[in-house]
């Protein structure tokens, strides 16, 4: 039976792109839900990670770094920043110890008028110099409302505990939202896609991954394997090709690096297909960006 004091709600991590929210995310939902890289905006998406107990359920948002919309891909990523704002209990504002020229002001001015209690998280204190702790909190928190700051580091799991505390401390008595056993509100072959993005976005540099786009065409779960067929789309000709390498090398290394980081993530073997086809501009066609997902 359902605990009278049962919590839950609705936690939005936000911050600057690169920062560690996506790792933080993973270490405090204990599952590999969103995809890192050291590249920006590989978030595009708002994935939600659960944390299921007895107790009590947190429904994590794993928002898209602040961005100056450029294409009509980032407005909408945009969008759901905003989204996040709204509909939290709690905001985890993430920062690290370094500056951008990044315009996130009026992402602050949202954040401070929005009522919704903020903890400012600084992540990356493993790389703090002396003194340079104090620094950065003193900045941030002269930006930031909030009444708690917590130094953490998410890649040596550092703290990362006490944001869980907190977070628990601010969440109000109220029953699950999801289905306790579920762990997360994406299909399968939306993290499918996912991890093929990231192979992408770790073997090309920047001008490819920012072009390209992952389509699961076939998603086949079978007793003892996972068959998938999955299209990536680029907007040239010239792009596919390298794409492609130089006698298919590079699509192969993309492919094997994809089938293991599949298979460790379903926990099953994986049989991959990979295509790459040319969708001419598609960042710049809601149409197309529709057939992807992007959905406002
Ligand atoms: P996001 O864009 O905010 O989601 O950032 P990611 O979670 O994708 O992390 C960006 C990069 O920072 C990755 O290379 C992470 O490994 C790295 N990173 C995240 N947390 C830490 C940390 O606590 N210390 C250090 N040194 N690196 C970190
Ligand atoms: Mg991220
Ligand atoms: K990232």
């Amino acid at each position: 039976m359902l605990s009278p004091t049962h919590k839950a709600g609705f936690v939005n991590i936000v911050g600057k792109p690169n920062v560690g929210k996506s790792t933080l995310m993973n270490i405090l939902v204990g599952e590999r839900l969103s995809i890192i890289s050291s590249k920006a905006q590989t978030t595009r998406h708002r994935i939600l990670g659960l944390i299921n107990t007895d107790e009590y359920q947190i429904v994590f948002s794993d928002t898209p770094g602040m961005l100056k919309p450029k294409y009509e891909l980032h407005k909408n990523m945009m969008s759901f920043v905003n989204l996040s704002l709204e509909d939290a209990d709690v905001i985890v504002f993430v920062t690290d110890l370094y500056e951008t020229e990044e315009e996130i002001e009026d992402i602050i001015t949202k954040i401070n008028a929005s009522g919704v209690p903020v903890l400012l998280v600084i992540n990356k204190i493993d790389l703090a110099k002396e003194g340079q702790l104090d620094e950065v909190t003193a900045y941030w928190t002269s930006r930031i409302k909030s009444e708690t700051v917590i130094p953490i580091s998410a890649l040596e799991k550092f703290n990362t505990e006490r944001i869980l505390q907190e977070i628990l401390d601010r969440l109000p008595i109220h029953p699950p939202f999801y289905n306790k056993e579920e762990l997360t509100d994406r299909p399968e072959r939306f993290f499918a896609s996912e991890i093929i993005r990231e192979k992408i976005f770790t073997n090309y540099k920047k001008e490819i991954p920012y072009s390209t786009e992952v389509a699961i065409e076939d998603f086949y779960e079978e007793e003892t394997i996972i068959k998938i067929r999955a299209t990536i789309f680029c907007e040239r000709d010239s792009q596919k090709g390298i794409l492609i390498g130089d006698k298919g090398k590079m699509l192969k290394k993309v492919g094997i690096e994809s089938r293991l980081e599949l298979e460790k993530f379903f926990g099953k073997k994986v049989f991959l297909e990979t295509f790459v086809k040319v969708e001419q501009d598609w960042r710049k066609n809601k149409l197309k960006l529709k057939k992807f997902g992007y959905d406002p």
